[in-house]
Parts: structure tokens; C-alpha cells; sequence
């Protein structure tokens, strides 16, 4: 019996170390740091994680402006800028995401100082070492278009990035191409400055944490991984869909994405398969920070899902090399440089449309 117990007791053991060594591994650290920052809380309030940024360790998500006070424009001569840190001492981690119904695009023009025409930022007080656009296909969208910027631009204030906004806007009324719309997007923004890294940006999801980086890998980065939509968890191993990041070295080695999907669904798993293709791997934030929220909609009109998409996607790798950047033919039709983005109209054709003679 004693034998017996003796056992247990010690199987018992064994497999609280177990667990002991696997919550260390899983950032048990950090939820140490974040039951001793509770206890400093009364006292010291500076005492917890200071280095990054005014909430990072208070289980309560901050509002996403709080941060950006502390910015201030240098009074000396632009050379003598310091290169900004390898972490932004900016970043707060989690923020609150609401849709108060009276925001304006004014407003948030008002809680956006430092960005100038077209949508561009850079740190006034510090070099960046990254240039990213973000690329955001659109059309009849206003509203998310409105809550998105809201919280996209103090998000990469935030983290110190030199950057760009663009709208592509699939002008009339034929059937929406999503993957079409960010190769005009790429080519578009990549003919007005050097970026080096594009970020594809679905215009109804919302980051929940400035820790979620919006700069590029070494591979073909897929940055929505936790979207409330799908409990904060990945729907399937291989999506690639809302938001993804690219440098244009890892785009052109993939042809870019493809321009024949119309409607909705599948270009994304394309996108993937491509990925693949051009002897890449998929590059993913940690779970706890590539955490999305999705504007709730109903249905779009124009962009009713594909019934080609399984044959497409069938065909990629026969498809791919031919069909991309290599291909791609539109008609830019406007090109605004507003206060919060720059506004890219482009007409993109339709199905099966004549090719033409070469
Ligand atoms: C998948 C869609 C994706 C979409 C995700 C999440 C297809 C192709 C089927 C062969 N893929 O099913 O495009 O992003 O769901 O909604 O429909």
C-alpha cells in the first residue's frame, strides 16, 4: 500500500515538473512579471516593465492615442537624428477596439498631427530603418475604411515605422477581385517610393496589439492568425487570408498574386500555394499578438463567392508563372494624395475578358 502511494506521490511529481518546464517554456516568465507587476501596482507603479511602452503589463488594453503625446518634434536640424531603437519604446501592447458611431474622418485627421498627405508618416524624433505600405483593397467600405485608419495610424506611429497608406479602389460595378486589386497596389506604390515591405491589409480587421509588428520577415509573413471571427485561433494550418506581408524580393519570387479570382474566396489559399511554389515557407506572429477584431457586416453585393475558385486553385502550379505581375493589365483612373491615405481608382476589367493582341 505505502509502495503503492510512494509511487503515485512521485508519478504525481514528475509530471508537475513537466508541466513546470512547459509553462516556463511558454512564456511563463512573462505572466510571473505580470503577477509581480499586480503586486507593485499600490506602491511603485514604475517598478514593472518600463522599457515597453505605459500599459504592456496591465491586464486592462489601453486606448491606442495613449502613447502618442510623447512624440514631439525635435527643435534641432533634421541631419542630427538619432536612429530610432530597435524596440519602440511607444508600444503599449493590447488596445481597446470600439466603433463609437460619431467618429469623423476629421477627427481622426485631429489625432493624427504628424501625417502628412497621401497618408505618410515618419517618426519626427528618430530614423526608422523600415518603410512599409500597407495595401488595402476597397470599395463601398466606407465605414470600416473610417474605423480602420482610426486605429491603423496611431498602431504604426506607435512602432516607429516609416509609412504609407493606400486605398485601391476597384471602380464600377463588376464583380470584386480582392488579389488583383493588391497587385495594382504593389505596383502602384512601389512606382512612388522605395518601400521594403508591403503589408495586405483586409479592410474590415482591426489589430488588438501594437506588438504585432508591421514590418516583414524572411518569409512571406501571414499576420492575422488570432481573428475573433474564428475564436482567435487559425481556421485551417495553411490560411493566408486578412492580413499578409511581403518584401518585393518574396513577391516577384512568387509572380505576385493571381488576377484571375472574382468574387469571393480561394485567392488567399492561392496565395498560399504560391508561397510554396516560389520555395518559400510562411513566416507567423506569436498567437498572443497577431490577434485581429472583424467589423461585423453583412453581405457584399458584387462580391458573391466564386464558384470557379476550386478549379483555379486546382491549376495554380501549372498556372502561377504565367499568370501574376508578369500579367497584370488595368486602368488607373485617379490618384489622390488625401490627408489619411493616398486613394489609388482603378478600373481592372472583368472576367474573361479579350486579351490583348501583343
Ligand atoms: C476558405 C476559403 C478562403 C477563406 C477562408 C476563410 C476557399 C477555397 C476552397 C477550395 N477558400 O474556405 O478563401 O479566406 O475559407 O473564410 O473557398
Amino acid at each position: 500500500m505505502g509502495f503503492a502511494k510512494g509511487r503515485y506521490l512521485l508519478m504525481f511529481l514528475c509530471v508537475q515538473l513537466v508541466v513546470m518546464a512547459l509553462l516556463y517554456r511558454e512564456g511563463y516568465r512573462k505572466r510571473m512579471s505580470y503577477f509581480f507587476g499586480i503586486l507593485y501596482k499600490g506602491g511603485a507603479p514604475s517598478a514593472a516593465g518600463t522599457a515597453v511602452g505605459a500599459h504592456l503589463n496591465s491586464s486592462q488594453p489601453g486606448d491606442v492615442y495613449a502613447n502618442l503625446s510623447r512624440i514631439l518634434k525635435p527643435s534641432h536640424g533634421a541631419q542630427e537624428l538619432p536612429k530610432c531603437p530597435k524596440t519602440s519604446p511607444l508600444l503599449g501592447g493590447p488596445f481597446r477596439v470600439t466603433f463609437p458611431a460619431t467618429l469623423t474622418m476629421d477627427d481622426i485627421v485631429k489625432k493624427n498631427p504628424y501625417v502628412t498627405e497621401g497618408g505618410r508618416y515618419r517618426p519626427p524624433d528618430c530614423i526608422s530603418s523600415h518603410k512599409t505600405a500597407v495595401i488595402i483593397p476597397h470599395r463601398n467600405r466606407e465605414v470600416h475604411l473610417k474605423y480602420l485608419l482610426y486605429y491603423m495610424h496611431p498602431f504604426l506611429q506607435r512602432q516607429q515605422l516609416n509609412y504609407g497608406i493606400y486605398i485601391i479602389h476597384q471602380a464600377g460595378n463588376y464583380t470584386f477581385n480582392r488579389a488583383k486589386l493588391l497587385n495594382v497596389g504593389f505596383k502602384e506604390a512601389m512606382k512612388e517610393e522605395d518601400w521594403d515591405c508591403m503589408f495586405f491589409h483586409d479592410v474590415d480587421l482591426i489589430p488588438e496589439d501594437d506588438r504585432n509588428i508591421y514590418t516583414c520577415d524572411k518569409f512571406p509573413k501571414h499576420a492575422s492568425i488570432a481573428m475573433d471571427k474564428f475564436l482567435y485561433k487559425l481556421p485551417y494550418k495553411s490560411y493566408f487570408g486578412g492580413v499578409s506581408a511581403l518584401t518585393p524580393e518574396q513577391y516577384m519570387k512568387m509572380n505576385g498574386f493571381p488576377n484571375n479570382y472574382w468574387g469571393w474566396g480561394g485567392e488567399d489559399d492561392d496565395i498560399a500555394v504560391r508561397v510554396a511554389l516560389g520555395g518559400m515557407l510562411i513566416s507567423r506572429p506569436s498567437v498572443l499578438h497577431g490577434r485581429y477584431k472583424m467589423i461585423k457586416h453583412g453581405h457584399d453585393k458584387g462580391n458573391e463567392q466564386n464558384p470557379k475558385r476550386f478549379n483555379l486553385l486546382a491549376k495554380t502550379r501549372r498556372t502561377w508563372k504565367q499568370d501574376g505581375m508578369n500579367s497584370l493589365e488595368y486602368n488607373l483612373l485617379a490618384k489622390e494624395h488625401l490627408p489619411l491615405y493616398t486613394n489609388i481608382t482603378v478600373d481592372i476589367g472583368f472576367d474573361n475578358m479579350p486579351k490583348r493582341p501583343s
